[in-house]
């Protein structure tokens, strides 16, 4: 294997890698190079930074210091290091479900002008469940609920509305541990609170007051984005689209959006289709003007339109390094700062959009919800404007893209499989009970440049839907999955195993399930609470044969997003990469052993794809034994 096939199995990554290094562009795979061998005592999570009488460390190897200056220990070390990250990553999902939030509010009042209501059955689950009189106007009822989902980020006391979305065993243990998440900015800055100098030293109790936080994001933060977003950008429904950087088109404008909150990238879908707008890309030169994604930004308008994804997170900078994109957009999340530094090798303008995300001497274009559609125009107009300076001979599109089926929801699931007049999860429950499908897996999550590029999330996937296990997925691992082929019907009959072939063949989806952005892995929760209410496969989430599994996980939202799984039950792997705990024995013991018995979902921690899924497989057999359910029905 030579040492681009080292980095990504994914051919138009090596293609545009192999470019980068002839022209001397330096990419995170370089950067990673600089910074090794990288911290030993950041990797345990034996580095303390939470005061100025350190930085401490703990010696791993017990000859040297043991405890900081303070007094404490590996254990409390670990789990603070740990913890804080839970907080970060609960405060970015979260802030993202408040932007969303906000602008419900604002078109509430008649200031968004550009949005509107696209999906009321959802309005009113919502205005029910938030306990809004039924007979109100649709003006009073979106009024009265943008207020009271702003209310759960302020709240002091009581506990989160979407959390009486949980089974009752569910709820039953949250209420017990007292880990049922009040407020979903408290649990943060409790979070943070306890977790400063002298405050909790009982790695158990910071690991508890974790768990509160996580749940705010997935059963809180999470969930309003993701509801929210349907309501306003509408519910997606199964949709075709094209995936890897060969969307990018050598004749058109290209316009790339980037980052998370698709408020504003939904304007520049719809922008990027303006008569106007293309009549000019037209007139210097180009065909038309070509909107394509990266990360998770992408997902959420791949979802919703379709629109072509160029990328995961380990592609942005390589998008630039095709030569082909006149604008890079931004928003929040996910966003190297190195993005400047290529972009600068190039014509490509990067634009950042808001407030809370800047870089030094980039061009930034505030976003507003008030004046959306005027911003999104400016942002492509600047595109086109731009087309006259991109370097033809600069140009290196791969010829890689793959054809995919997103736009999965908890609700599709109930018609794709209930039939629309009889939207049940009963056939998918059946499927499970009988056999025909063995269980279900979440993979989810980043990539990350010290594993090699999409090939964790594809080989697990692929050892899955042999074992007929149906995967549901979100992120960069389901754009790594879609590249590789795995999410379209026809993948069924290629890889997957008897009892799923049938199911996709007899309801014509994929052996794997594209439910959008991260934020959107609380579609998971939601779908699996299903499961528990229609009947036949136990009482609470940790009942049911699945399991979950970030294989190359990176970001702070991902340890979050695995702390919610597991505090609602789930039996969840985590990648090479160390956790950032293991310096304490204890406190890794508490994540992959004792959890178990008090969460009823605990960690683990993998290097090998095959092996994650031997480990997924054996967690959701035992599942299977515990409700007496027979083995799968295809051996
Ligand atoms: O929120 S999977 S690299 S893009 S953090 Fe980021 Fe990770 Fe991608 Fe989406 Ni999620």
């Amino acid at each position: 294997m030579d040492k681009l096939e080292q980095k990504s199995i994914d051919l138009a990554t090596q293609e545009v890698l192999k470019k980068a290094q002839d022209e001397n562009i330096k990419t995170a795979w370089d950067r990673l190079e600089l910074q090794e061998p990288q911290c030993g005592f950041g990797q345990l999570g034996l580095c303390c930074t939470v005061c100025d009488m350190g930085p401490c460390r703990i010696d791993p190897f017990g000859e040297g210091a043991q405890v900081g200056v303070c007094g404490a220990n590996a254990d409390t070390i670990a789990a603070r290091n740990l913890a804080r990250k839970i907080a970060v990553g609960a405060s970015a999902h979260s802030d993202h479900g408040r932007d969303v939030a906000y602008t419900l509010q604002l078109l509430s009042e008649g200031h968004a002008h550009d949005y509107e209501i696209l999906d009321m059955e959802k309005l009113k689950t919502l205005a029910q469940e938030f306990g809004i009189d039924a007979n109100k106007t649709k003006e009073q009822f979106v009024k009265e609920l943008s207020k009271k989902l702003l209310d759960e980020f302020g709240k002091q006391e009581g506990e989160l509305v979407f959390c009486k979305r949980a089974p009752k065993e569910r709820q039953a243990i949250w209420k017990k541990l007292g880990v049922t998440p009040r407020g979903i900015d408290r649990e943060v800055v409790e979070l943070l609170h306890t977790t400063t100098m002298g405050v909790d030293n009982d790695y158990k109790n910071i690991i508890t007051t974790g768990m509160r936080c996580a749940l705010s994001d997935g059963w809180g933060g999470s969930m309003i984005a993701t509801d929210v977003q349907d309501i306003i950008l509408g519910g997606p429904v199964p949709i075709r689209g094209k995936v890897n950087l060969g969307v990018l088109k050598e004749n058109y404008v290209n316009i790339v959006v980037h980052g998370h909150e698709p408020i504003l990238s939904e304007m520049a879908v719809k922008a990027s289709q303006d008569l106007e707008l293309v009549k000019l890309a037209k007139k210097v030169g180009a065909e038309g003007i070509n909107l394509a994604g990266i990360c998770c930004t992408a997902n959420e308008v791949l979802m919703r339109h379709g629109i072509a994804v160029a990328g995961n997170f380990l592609q942005q900078e390589l998008a630039i390094i095709t030569g082909s994109v006149e604008v890079m957009m931004v928003d929040v999340q996910c966003i190297m700062p190195a993005l400047q530094e290529v972009a600068s090798c190039f014509h490509t303008k990067l634009i950042t959009t808001n407030p809370k995300a800047r870089f030094p001497g980039v061009t930034h274009i505030e976003f507003e919800p008030k004046k959306a559609y005027e911003v999104a125009k400016q942002i492509i107009k600047l595109g086109i404007e731009n087309f006259s300076n991109r370097n033809k001979e600069r140009v290196n599109i791969p010829k890689q893209e793959m054809d995919l089926v997103a736009g999965f929801t908890k609700e599709i699931v109930f018609q794709i499989l209930g039939g629309r007049y009889r939207s049940t999860y009963k056939p998918l429950n059946e499927a499970i009970i009988s056999g025909r499908l063995r269980g279900l897996a979440g993979v989810v999550g980043c990539n990350n440049p010290k594993q090699r590029h999409d090939y964790f999330h594809t080989m697990l996937v692929k050892e899955l839907i042999k074992n007929d296990i149906l995967v549901l997925q979100t992120g960069c691992s389901a754009i790594a999955c879609a590249k590789q082929g795995l999410l379209i019907p026809e993948a069924a009959k290629i890889y997957a195993g008897k009892g799923l072939q049938e199911i996709c063949e007899a309801v014509g989806i994929p052996p794997v399930l594209h439910l959008g952005s991260c934020v959107d892995n609380s579609r998971i929760l939601t779908a699996a609470s299903h499961i528990i209410e229609e009947g036949g496969l136990g009482e609470d989430l940790s009942d049911i044969p699945a399991a979950g599994c970030a294989p190359e996980w990176m970001s702070e939202k991902a340890i979050t997003i695995g702390f919610y799984f597991v505090a609602s039950g789930v039996y969840t792997i985590f990648g090479a990469s160390p956790f950032a705990t293991l310096g304490s024995k204890n406190l890794t013991d508490y994540l992959t052993k004792d959890l178990a018995d008090i969460v009823g979902g605990r960690f683990e921690f993998c290097d090998d794809p095959l092996k994650m899924a031997q480990l997924m497989i054996e967690h959701i057999d035992k599942k299977r034994k515990a409700l007496n359910l027979k083995p799968r029905m295809y051996d």
